[in-house]
């Protein structure tokens, strides 16, 4: 009924039948093809999509953060990780009209791969692991980060590695194919091996194929993660 709230995600989120605003993770290793998921459901009325700012990462006040991270990452890791963090807050709390939402990676993928990965690779020191984990958790356990389905894009590494070396980034010219397999490994183990318990069930789909069958596969399972989602 309209008076009829309840709690869900650890009891951290209410929802009310009239105004709750369903709200869609799309996770996946880089190049996996987030993007393109992304585009095919802007176009459908009532979502409001949320790419990840890489503009803002790109550009802090002149300052290519990304470029300068992947440049010597125990430097500026812990700047461009702090930067990513505060900026997928602010699109966590954005407010929003539309219905529904979908997000493009969130602030938990952000800690629990790309701060992870930094940080067991020997490229983050431990004091800055441990200043972005207090942050992490400090924010997570205080704020308000509303999620209702988590979609994993699936990939081999060798697929995104590929897709990669197509899209020719500039600050990506360092990225390996051993780089995309350590981010995939966390992502399995975050998504799929449910190490920490996730904050919203999770939807996995295959995205290997190419573009016209992933769009094909987006058309099919729309129904299943809109449906998922509210
Ligand atoms: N990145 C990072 N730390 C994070 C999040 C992202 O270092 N917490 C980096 C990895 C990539 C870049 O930012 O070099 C952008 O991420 P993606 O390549 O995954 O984003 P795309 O929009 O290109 O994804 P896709 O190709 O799936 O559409």
């Amino acid at each position: 009924s309209y008076f009829l709230s309840y709690f869900v995600s650890k009891g951290t989120r209410m929802r009310s039948g009239q105004d709750h605003k369903a709200v869609i993770w799309i996770e996946g290793n880089i190049a996996s093809g987030k993007t393109t998921c992304l585009e095919y459901f802007s176009k459908t009325t009532n979502i409001e999509v949320c790419p990840e700012p890489i503009f803002r990462w790109t550009n802090v006040r002149g300052h290519n953060l990304l470029a300068l991270m992947y440049q010597d990452p125990e430097r500026w890791g812990i700047t461009l990780q702090t930067y990513i963090q505060l900026t997928m807050l602010q699109v966590h709390q954005a407010p929003t009209c539309a219905p529904i939402r979908m997000l493009e990676r969130s602030i938990y993928s952000a800690k629990h791969i790309f701060v992870e990965n930094l940080y067991r690779s020997g490229q983050m020191p431990e004091v800055d692991y441990a200043v972005l984990c207090e942050w992490f958790d400090w924010i997570t356990t205080n704020m308000l980060i509303p999620v209702d389905l988590i979609v994993y894009l699936q990939t081999s590494p060798e697929t995104c590695h590929e897709r990669l070396k197509l899209r020719c980034r500039e600050e990506e010219k360092v990225v390996s194919l051993a780089h995309l397999e350590s981010i995939h490994q966390l992502y399995e183990d975050w998504l799929i091996g449910c190490r920490t318990t996730l904050p919203a069930p999770l939807l996995v789909i295959p995205a290997d194929h190419d573009l016209q069958e992933m769009l094909l596969q987006y058309e099919e399972k729309r129904g299943k993660i809109l449906g998922a989602a509210c």
